[in-house]
C-alpha cells in the first residue's frame, strides 16, 4: 500500500468515525427505544395471553410474534447512548454506571427470546410456557435495577 493510498484510508475512517460519533440527540435516542419496547409490549402481551390461558393458544400466531420478539430484542440496546438518562424517561443513570451488567441482561434477553422463537415453532405448549417465563425473567430482573 502507497502512502496516498493509506492517508486515503485515514482519512475516510475518520470521517467515518465523527459521523458514528454526531447528531444522535439524546431524545431522540429515547424515543427510539421506547419505540421498540412498544412493539415489543405489542407482541409479548398477547403471547402472556395465551400462556395464561386468557385467550386461546393459536400456534401460528404466537410463533409469528415470537420471531418478531426476537428480531425486536436485538433493537434496543443501540439507543442507550450517552445523556439520555434523563427528562422523559425512566431508565436510570445506573444503566451507564453499571452497563456490563445492563448489557449482560439485554443479552440474556435477546438468547431467551431467540430460544422462545425456536420453540414456538414446536406448538407445545408445555415447552413454549417455561421458554416465555425465561424472557419474562430477563424483562423484570432489567426493571427491577434499572428503569424507575
Ligand atoms: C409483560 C410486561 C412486562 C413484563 C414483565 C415480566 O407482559 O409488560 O414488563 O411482562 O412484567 O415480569
Amino acid at each position: 500500500m502507497n502512502n496516498m493510498t493509506r492517508s486515503g484510508i485515514i482519512v475516510a475512517l475518520m470521517a467515518a468515525s465523527t459521523l458514528a460519533l454526531a447528531e444522535v440527540k439524546p431524545s431522540d435516542a429515547v424515543e427510539y427505544r421506547q419505540g421498540i419496547y412498544k412493539a415489543v409490549k405489542w407482541n409479548f402481551g398477547p403471547m402472556g395471553d395465551m400462556v395464561k390461558g386468557k385467550q386461546e393458544f393459536n400456534a401460528a400466531e404466537f410463533s409469528r410474534r415470537a420471531a418478531n420478539l426476537a428480531a425486536l430484542s436485538k433493537m434496543p440496546l443501540e439507543g442507550f447512548i450517552a445523556g439520555s438518562y434523563s427528562g422523559s424517561t425512566d431508565a436510570l443513570p445506573a444503566i451507564e454506571k453499571d452497563w456490563e451488567t445492563f448489557a449482560g441482561i439485554m443479552s440474556d434477553f435477546e438468547t431467551s427470546a431467540a430460544t422462545l422463537a425456536e420453540t414456538a415453532a414446536s406448538g407445545d405448549m408445555n415447552a413454549i410456557r417455561p421458554a416465555f417465563m425465561s424472557v419474562a425473567k430477563t424483562c423484570k430482573s432489567c426493571h427491577d435495577k434499572f428503569k424507575d
